[in-house]
């Protein structure tokens, strides 16, 4: 079996074997499908008013319900694995067969959009209904795959869902210990949800068993719509630091204490979030966001004992990165001294800039381009579990056009039409990739 660096995609040949097509109306149908299901898995939510549905939460349960509802109902097999991602399965047809697996992340930010990870989910089970409408018969496995945690809004790590798949996430891991706010180990949330934390090497993928990972996503940026076009392929993803900078002081009476006494940690913590936004705006292509600050004891009336500044930043070159990093975080221990308080950097977490294969972005860009469209190749500024996949299969990223470049927000929306046609270059590209896979001994139907 090839290694997994022989399995990079090629630049596809031409299809070996026919297939039932869909229907034009099918491909129609299946968009007024996911566009249906959006707003309805839209309503599993955490939060009263809003969209917000957490790793492993009650939200994320009745998520899976519906979305395996579905999935029997289009003949795939359905499973949750100890990592908490959902995985429906459309078998290949003479059984046995590498993967094509397609999907993105289910869990979302607060007060979310409903299309930001949970369309490629609903974009992967509309392929696998479009292959059952047809009847199509294909040498691969389609796994239709929704992850448990890319934003890593519960326990401020992203990618465990997808970690999980790729063998990066096994039984011990440090991570399973990380606590959310209220105080709840990430191993004990897994298996209140249902999973054995004992069992998490099953659920990683062999390399050898993985055709190739396909996450169709919107792009969360006005790209694409300022080029008029309705899909792009990704050629890379941003790398990302996330860190935490804990400015440690002393608690005390607002009413009370002289301020030439004070050893407040907010005006220090002040101070570096100015100089990251500095640090940034001095250094082309960096972006340095600070977007949670955590307070003890969070009182106003109260001098705060210390301040958690949650950095987040990101450039598609690693060495600016890396950079970027060691200038704020020489930064932060400066100011800190110069305010006699204390500073420490209590973790940080780094992912690298990541190259999507250049196989899938030939397979997606030759899709695109016999759907009469021009192929627009860009980067992605946004975090994706492909970043992670990418380590172990060959991944590709689809992005859709979405309404005024918003996400992150209520208002995230995309056009059915939109959605039809990215359907239409699913099709064609899980049929180049299965076109790479050698026949089944009986082989399939060939073309002549
Ligand atoms: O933060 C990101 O880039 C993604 O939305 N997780
Ligand atoms: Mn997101
Ligand atoms: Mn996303």
């Amino acid at each position: 079996m090839p290694s997994p660096a022989e399995q990079r995609l090629a630049t596809p040949t031409r299809s070996q074997f026919e297939t039932a097509q869909p229907e034009a109306a099918q491909f129609e149908d299946a968009s007024a499908r996911v566009m249906k299901r959006a707003v309805e898995l839209a309503a599993c939510t955490d939060l009263e008013g809003g969209l917000q549905r957490l790793f492993c939460s009650p939200a994320m349960q009745e998520t899976h319900r519906r979305l395996q509802g579905w999935m029997h109902a289009a003949g795939m097999a359905t499973r949750i694995d100890a990592a908490g991602n959902l995985i429906g399965r459309r078998a290949a047809a003479a059984g046995g067969g590498r993967s094509v697996l397609i999907g993105s992340h289910l869990d979302t930010v607060v007060n979310a959009g409903r299309f930001d990870g949970t369309l490629g989910v609903l974009l992967g089970l509309g392929l696998a209904e479009l292959c059952q409408q047809a009847g199509a018969s294909l040498p691969v496995s389609l796994d239709v795959i929704g992850f448990s945690e890319e934003e890593g809004i519960r326990y401020q790590s992203p990618y465990i869902g997808s970690r999980a798949l790729a063998g990066d996430l096994r039984p011990g891991d440090p991570l399973l210990e990380r606590l959310d706010d209220g105080g709840v180990r990430l191993a004990d949330a897994l298996t209140h949800f249902g999973c054995d934390t004992a069992e998490l090497n099953t659920a990683a993928y062999a390399a050898s068993d993985v055709a190739a990972f396909i996450e169709p996503h919107i792009e969360q940026g006005p790209v694409l719509e300022e080029a008029g076009l309705p899909l792009g392929v990704v050629t890379g993803v941003a790398g990302q630091t996330r860190a935490c900078f804990r400015f440690t002081g002393e608690m005390g009476h607002a009413g009370t204490v002289p301020m030439a006494l004070r050893k407040d940690p907010m005006p220090a913590a002040a101070r570096f979030i100015v100089e990251v936004e500095q640090a940034a705006k001095r250094r082309p292509g960096l972006l340095a966001t600070v977007g949670r600050l955590e307070l003890t004891p969070n009182v106003a009336n109260v001098i705060p004992a210390e301040v958690a500044v949650r950095l987040d930043l990101r450039h598609i070159d690693d060495s600016e990165r890396e950079t970027g990093f060691v200038k704020v975080h020489r930064a932060a221990m400066q100011i800190a001294k110069q305010a006699g308080i204390g500073c420490r950097l209590e973790w940080c977490e780094q992912q690298a800039a990541t190259v999507c294969d250049a196989g899938c972005q030939a397979i997606l860009g030759d899709a695109i381009a016999e759907e009469g469209l021009p192929t627009h190749a860009m980067a992605s500024g946004a975090g994706h579990d492909a970043v992670v996949m990418a380590n172990r299969f060959p991944s590709g990223i689809l992005f859709l056009r979405c309404a005024g470049g918003v996400s992150h927000h209520p208002d995230e929306s995309v056009s059915q039409a939109d959605v039809a046609t990215a359907l239409r270059v699913l099709w064609r590209a899980l049929l180049k990739i299965a076109d790479r896979e050698p026949q089944p001994a009986g082989g399939l139907a060939t073309r002549a």
